[in-house]
């Protein structure tokens, strides 16, 4: 299999992470690119021409591929043990909903980053003030579970440190620490996770 991704991509960090704590990096072979860029690789592996991607079978003819970085981490669970996402049960959708919270904060927080990006005349401080919103009660929100976090490093918890590690990594402005103590020391504490260590994003 051969993951194509970039090492600035959240979502991305998400399913390397996932697939480091899962031991399956024998199995899987990580292809940089440039989304930006449009690169032919990734437009046939994803027509949205985002990353992440996973191409699971690389015959060029019959070639299996997924895209969209909940789709990926669901498939990967679903090949070694340990189980990052519970079979069945409360406890799965409990799960599930943590990574849709994270992933929702990376949502708001890409989309502010490339907004960011824009010429000052063409930016929307309307849609910055919103997704900042966003964020700081998604943040909040993710408070409630940082003992549950700790407790467990599944799919939920994966989600998290990337979403935070992000806010960190590009809008170091946005004080989320203020609001969430808890997510802060569990922060502290995923730091030294080989998976976190292994996906730091480069500087710039
Ligand atoms: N929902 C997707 C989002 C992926 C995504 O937006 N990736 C960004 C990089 S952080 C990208 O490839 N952007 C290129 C584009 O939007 O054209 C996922 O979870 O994988």
């Amino acid at each position: 299999m051969q993951l194509i991704y970039s090492a600035t991509s959240p979502y991305a960090r998400k399913v390397r992470m996932l697939v480091i704590e899962k031991r399956l990096t024998d199995r899987v072979e990580v292809v940089v690119a440039n989304p930006l860029q449009d690169p032919p690789e990734l437009l046939a592996a994803n027509p949205l021409a985002k990353v992440p991607a996973l191409i699971v079978e690389p015959d060029g003819v019959s070639g299996f591929t997924l895209f969209d970085s909940p789709l990926l981490c669901a498939f990967l669970d679903s090949l070694s043990a340990p189980q990052l996402i519970p079979e069945a049960g409360p406890e799965r959708w409990r799960v599930l909903r943590r990574e849709a919270l994270a992933d929702g904060i990376t949502d708001a927080a890409v989309s502010s980053v490339m907004e960011g990006r824009r010429m000052e005349s063409q930016r929307s401080p309307e849609w910055l003030a919103r997704w900042r919103s966003a964020i700081l009660r998604g943040v909040f929100e993710l408070e409630k579970e940082a003992v549950v976090l700790g407790a467990r490093f599944d799919l939920g918890a994966i989600a998290s440190a990337a979403a935070l590690a992000y806010l960190d990594f590009r809008l170091p402005q946005i004080d989320w620490r203020a609001q969430a103590p808890g997510l802060s020391a569990w922060l502290e504490v995923v730091r030294d996770r080989e998976s976190f260590v292994q996906t730091v994003p480069p500087e710039g």
